[in-house]
């Protein structure tokens, strides 16, 4: 295979690159099966920066192969949890020593901007490492008494091989919510990456072969969705796919598993998340977090806060103020230090989002601010605020998953709980009140994963993610999950740090 031999000479990193860019297959760098190739595009330009192997079906089976190999032997049952745990550790210190190799990379190749992928995404998915390598010898099960002369144990085993498929939108980041969990528990693994962000997957498989996983246990086969990604979804022997991705995408790996073995499967789907300013909030504050909420990762963000519901009294001041800030996000080079949105991630991505643009304007929406694209190469969008919609406009029930936001007028509470009940999604929601009661019953009602009161878009290891509805199900943990964060922290959009 091919190696990525890159130089950065940015003003916000400095540094080279240098992995592999084969399959990582049985602990080996190698090319797919048939010879071939994807270009890995640079979003920015629209410039090809470098190719990676491509894999197929034949290459799923042999790295299913080598991990079930590992799992007998060398992982799973066969190696205690602490020293998984220490392997894990050793990871995520090395992460850390490339965290800001990570970020160039993922700026290059994503198009977020290096600031924020390193503050966010690298530090995220290093975190995420290090609270799974705490669980892994922790996991217990149970001793029930039965009758006098009796009792009964339980026990929490690996699954075996399991798959996992992710997308582009935070490709490190997703990478270490499913490696973390299914490693510390003793699984071993066959990752795809996004075929249009392969970069910080394949510098992973570097990092875990010098930590020393023992071959087999991690495997990433690179390539697209109906082929490897169709492969790993229908394989009879992966025991559980973790997927993150479109719903579209959702459903066929849940019919693959019905149609092959039943595999346990977990979906993370997406979602048109309400985020509500009460006109008892503390507007400033609602409007750097409703900014937040909505264009983070140009609004490329699962939990992106699209549907902005304002009370009829603070409208007209909301929206002034939240325009006027949104003005002032400065679109660019995700390289350069001030840049607060680079480009969308991809050509196909780019379309998609101005094709909604465009649905709502023939629908009879008023574009506020944007709706059009950025500069004249790349795939870059401005950030976009539509008003006057209505509740059945595509803009305002399906994601758009771009910086395009909708700002809707409501009356009362309860207008606005079903307002913002009205949608097959429910990942999460944020709302903005200094009401303390108010914010507890409305987070009761509100159908959603995570409510986020007073700020948005928080992420934690050890906080739970997942949804209801057609969101998708059971995410990190076997269970399902619903978390409240009523946590009341401050953004500073310019240090981008919160604090409570
Ligand atoms: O996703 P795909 P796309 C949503 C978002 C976005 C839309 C389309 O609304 O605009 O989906 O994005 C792999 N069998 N989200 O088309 O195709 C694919 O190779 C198995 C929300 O890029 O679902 C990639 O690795 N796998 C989401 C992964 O699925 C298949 C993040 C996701 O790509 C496959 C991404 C197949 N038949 C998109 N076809 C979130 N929840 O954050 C594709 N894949």
């Amino acid at each position: 295979p091919q190696i990525f031999n890159y130089t950065f000479n940015t003003s916000v990193y400095k540094g080279t690159s240098n992995f592999s860019t084969g399959l990582y297959i049985n602990g080996k760098f190698v090319d797919g099966s048939e010879g071939g190739s994807i270009d890995v595009i640079n979003p920015t330009n629209g410039k090809v920066i470098t190719s990676v192997s491509e894999g197929t079906p034949k290459d799923v089976d042999l790295a299913v192969q080598a991990a079930q190999k590992a799992f007998d032997t060398v992982w799973g049952l066969n190696t205690p949890g602490f020293e998984r745990g220490r392997l894990l550790y050793k990871l995520a210190d090395l992460m850390e020593q490339h965290a800001d190799e990570y970020a160039a990379l993922e700026a290059l190749d994503n198009g977020k901007t290096f600031n924020w992928a390193r503050k966010a995404d690298v530090e995220v998915a290093i975190g995420t490492i290090r609270y799974y390598a705490g669980w892994a010898d922790k996991i217990h099960g149970n001793t029930i008494e039965t009758t006098k002369d009796k009792i009964s144990y339980t026990v929490h085993e690996p699954l075996g091989v399991v798959g996992q498929i992710i997308p582009w939108n935070f490709p490190l980041m997703m990478l270490a919510w499913k490696f973390g969990p299914a490693l510390a528990c003793g699984n071993t693994i066959v990752l795809k990456p996004s075929e249009f962000t392969p970069l910080t997957a394949l510098l992973t498989a570097k990092l875990c072969h010098e930590v020393g996983f023992p071959p087999g246990v991690i495997n990433i086969v690179n390539g697209y969705g109906p082929t490897v990604g169709d492969a790993i979804s229908h394989h009879m022997h992966i025991e559980k796919v973790a997927f993150t991705g479109s719903t579209l995408v959702g459903r066929k790996v849940m019919q693959a598993a019905a149609d092959t073995n039943l595999k346990d499967i977990s979906l993370e789907l997406g979602g048109k998340s309400p985020n509500i300013i009460f006109d008892d909030c503390d507007i400033d504050q609602a409007v750097s977090w409703t900014v937040h909420g909505i264009f983070w990762n140009h609004g490329q963000a699962c939990c992106a806060g699209s549907r902005i519901f304002v009370h009829a009294k603070i409208y007209d001041e909301f929206l002034a103020k939240f325009t006027e800030k949104t003005k002032s996000l400065k679109v660019g080079d995700p390289f350069s230090p001030d840049s607060y949105q680079g480009p969308q991630v991809s050509q196909q991505q780019y379309d998609r989002v101005m094709g909604y643009i465009e649905s709502g304007r023939e629908a009879g929406a008023t574009v506020h601010l944007g709706g059009e694209r950025w500069g004249n190469e790349g795939y870059f969008i401005k950030p976009t605020i539509f008003t006057e919609t209505k509740p059945d406009m595509r803009i305002v029930q399906e994601e758009i998953f771009g910086p395009v936001g909708v700002v809707i007028k409501f009356e009362n509470d309860d207008d606005v709980i079903r307002q913002a009940n009205d949608t097959v999604y429910g990942l999460a929601a944020a709302m903005f009140t200094k009401n303390i009661d108010r914010a507890l019953k409305t987070s009761q009602k509100l159908r959603a994963g995570t409510t986020w009161i007073n700020c948005a878009n928080q992420l934690h290891p050890q906080v739970p993610f997942g949804g209801l509805q057609a969101v998708g199900v059971k995410y990190q943990s076997e269970q399902a999950q619903i978390s409240l964060s009523r946590t009341v922290n401050s953004l500073d959009h310019d240090t981008m740090k919160t604090s409570a």
